[in-house]
């Protein structure tokens, strides 16, 4: 086995810190750096040239449309390959299995599916879906059986709770066909990932408890006959000395408001996903005045969750012991590492020129 590295694309703006963060209303927003087709495209150029395999966006009603903004994108890149986030809730099965086929063509392959299911039910009325989140787990489950079986190239007829559909078939199916990565941790999550993903995605909780998570998520698969990868998403503030490291996610912390703490962990509260909780619980919404005092596992800094929802932790040190955290999470079974930091643009070459040839030292770079 052996890791790969993936950046974010900051597809609702960017800052020099946490707190340079988008809100749910343009008024409310504050990204010093807009995400422009500018922007974006640089942050895009230097994870590619500091040799990250591929590129999660996210997907919601705070960032822009995942599948235009990168489609934009692989103009001006070469080799990076995009993760693109959509919600099964907002789109048939047919177009999403012909949207992914016609970027797969178009790009030589450059597509990597993340299939975001909904955790926030005021976010998934946004966009129309009235489903509690066991049904809308029940509607992924259809939803990716059908994508599928529409892949096999032959036509479809399927009848289920959610779908119905006759016939469904697109042309010209490429090869590869994009894996589909799957974010989600629930109960109702676990066996929907082991039936229908390739890889499992989640947040960067401490080993053990990911550790443990793979296990339960292996003993799923194995009952499918089914063989998942595993990959953690997390902040990373790696640097020449774990003293420097450390001073940046101090001053993160030093930066923060404690009424914006107290506002984002209102909102919080309200999330449904179990991913998210298990964010939470590592901060418990207390904002300490050392960052030390977030440090929830050797390297593992609890604090970004403070002001952000999603990954709330970052992997802090020197490059040494952020290597360290990696193959730490590499034995727990992980084998990709989708990474962020802010500003993106500039982490993207912190990770590149310095921790990168430390994990290709050790020989455990996948490329
Ligand atoms: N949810 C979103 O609404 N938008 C996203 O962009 C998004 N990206 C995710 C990325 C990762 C790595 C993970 C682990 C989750 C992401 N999610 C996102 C949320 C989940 O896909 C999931 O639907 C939700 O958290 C419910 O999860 P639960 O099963 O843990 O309760």
């Amino acid at each position: 086995m052996s890791v790969t590295l993936h950046w974010f694309l900051p597809s609702h703006g960017d800052g020099r810190s946490v707190v340079d963060r988008p809100h749910t209303t343009p008024e409310s927003a504050h990204t010093p750096r807009r995400p422009t087709l500018e922007y974006l495209t640089q942050v895009a150029r230097a994870a590619e040239q500091n040799g990250f395999m591929g590129m999660l966006t996210p997907t919601g009603s705070w960032c822009q449309d995942a599948w235009l903004s990168t489609a934009a994108l692989l103009q001006s890149t070469d080799r990076i390959k995009f993760l693109v986030a959509f919600r099964p809730g907002s789109v048939t099965p047919t177009l999403a299995a012909q949207q992914a086929v016609t970027y797969q063509n178009l790009s030589g392959g450059r597509l990597l599916l993340n299939v975001v299911t909904g955790g926030d039910p005021v976010e998934q009325r946004r966009f129309g879906d009235w489903l509690d989140k066991d049904q809308r787990y029940a509607r992924t489950d259809e939803f990716l059986h059908i994508v599928r079986e529409i892949w096999s190239g032959k036509p479809v007829d399927f009848d289920g709770e959610h779908y119905q559909v006759r016939d469904a078939a697109i042309f010209d199916v490429p090869a590869p066909l994009p894996p589909l990565y799957f974010g989600g941790s629930s109960p109702a999550a676990l066996p929907v990932a082991a039936r229908r993903a390739d890889v499992h995605l989640t947040w960067g909780e401490p080993p053990e408890a990911v550790a443990a998570k793979v296990r339960t998520l292996r003993e799923l698969a194995d009952r499918e006959q089914r063989r998942l990868r595993f990959g953690v998403r997390a902040h990373v503030v790696t640097r020449d000395t774990s003293e420097q490291a450390w001073a940046t996610v101090q001053g993160f912390l030093d930066e923060m408001n404690p009424a914006d703490v107290a506002a984002t962990q209102e909102k919080l509260a309200a999330s449904e996903a179990t991913g998210q909780q298990a964010m939470t619980a590592l901060h418990q919404g207390v904002k300490p005045d050392d960052a030390r005092a977030l440090e929830v596992h050797p390297g593992l800094w609890a604090g970004v969750g403070l002001l952000r929802g999603g990954a709330g932790t970052a992997l802090v040190g020197s490059h040494a012991e952020v290597a360290d955290l990696i193959e730490e999470y590499h034995r727990a079974g992980i084998e990709e590492f989708v990474l962020s930091g802010y500003p993106h643009l500039e982490e993207a070459y912190w990770v590149g020129e310095g921790l990168r040839p430390e994990l290709a030292r050790r020989g455990v770079l996948a490329r």
